[in-house]
Parts: C-alpha cells; sequence; structure tokens
C-alpha cells in the first residue's frame, strides 16, 4: 500500500540550522586533531552526511559503510555488506548515522571500527528515538531526538519511500 506523509516533524529550515550547529560543535572539538574521518552508514545518512561535511570548518575525509539488519531477528543481527576504502588505524574517526533505534546497528559499528585501533571513535546521529533504544551505546552529536514514530526523508525511508523528501515527516503507522 502507498504510504502517506502525516504530518511534517522538522521543516528544511530547522534541519539546516541544527545541522550548522553540529557542524559548529564538531568543528570545534576536532580542530586541533588534524583530519577527521567522516563514515556514513547507507543509505540513510547520504544526505545529512553530504550536508554536514560541506559545513564543517576543519579537515575531513568522507567514507561510507553499509549494513543490512534483520528486524525479524531478536538478536537484532547486524553484518556489514560494504567497508570503507582507507585504513582508519590512528585516525580520528566520527560515524554519521541518520537515526539511532535500537541502538544494534551502531553497537555492531562501534565494535568493529575500534577492532582496528582508530586514534579516538566518536558518533553522531541526525535523529534519536531514545525510547526505542535498546543497546547501551555512546552518542556524542544528536541532532533531534524523537518519539517512537516512523519518520521518512532527508535520507530516511519506509521501503525507499521518503528518502529524497527535502524535509522529515512522520508516516503513518500500517
Ligand atoms: C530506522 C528508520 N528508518 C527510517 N525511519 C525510521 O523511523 C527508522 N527507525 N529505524
Amino acid at each position: 500500500m502507498q504510504k502517506t506523509v502525516r504530518s511534517t516533524l522538522f521543516s528544511e529550515e530547522q534541519i539546516e540550522r541544527r545541522v550548522g550547529e553540529l557542524a559548529k560543535a564538531i568543528s570545534d572539538d576536532y580542530r586541533d586533531k588534524g583530519n577527521v574521518v567522516l563514515i556514513g552508514i547507507l543509505k540513510g545518512s547520504f544526505i545529512f552526511l553530504a550536508d554536514l561535511s560541506r559545513k564543517l570548518d576543519i579537515d575531513r575525509t568522507v567514507e561510507f559503510i553499509a549494513v543490512s539488519s534483520y528486524h525479524g531477528a531478536t538478536s537484532g543481527a547486524v553484518r556489514m555488506i560494504m567497508d570503507v576504502r582507507g585504513d582508519i588505524a590512528g585516525r580520528h574517526v566520527l560515524i554519521v548515522e541518520d537515526i539511532v533505534d535500537t541502538g544494534n546497528t551502531l553497537k555492531y559499528l562501534i565494535q568493529i571500527l575500534k577492532s582496528r585501533n582508530p586514534a579516538s571513535l566518536k558518533t553522531c546521529a541526525l535523529l534519536h528515538k531514545a525510547e526505542a533504544t535498546v543497546a547501551d551505546v555512546p552518542i556524542d552529536y544528536v541532532g533531534f531526538p524523537i518519539g517512537d514514530e516512523w519518520v521518512v526523508g532527508y535520507g530516511l525511508d519506509y521501503d525507499e519511500f521518503g528518502r529524497t523528501l527535502p524535509y522529515i515527516g512522520v508516516i503513518d503507522p500500517d
């Protein structure tokens, strides 16, 4: 069944303002550290990472990781289907997520990337669904906390619906 957006949660202007604030905080924190490797998690983070990376005023490199998660599995099993190209040992790494929901994906990524001995590893999520988060994961930079609703737009989707909307909206549940 075709989905529809029920309401706007964050407008283009609100998102742009908040991404600018995040970029300023991240730039200030990394200014003295040299190059930071931003690792976007596909597909959802592609618009957020494009905007965030362009607003930073520090030296940065962009990489991507793709994962697939088995929503049916009670373990919250996650598998990497595309890895970064570069070696991150000794580098300052920032994981960039569109949304932290259960936190299982982020937990898995932190485990894998930590084992590669980066100089530092931090996390940034545009949205955080705290009520749904079950994994104990640190989120160093959060754009907006949200409730337990399904959101689309600005890279986020429901079965590809809504991914390229310029704003973030809530869709009707099934
Ligand atoms: C993943 C995800 N993707 C899009 N919208 C949401 O609300 C989501 N939660 N977890």
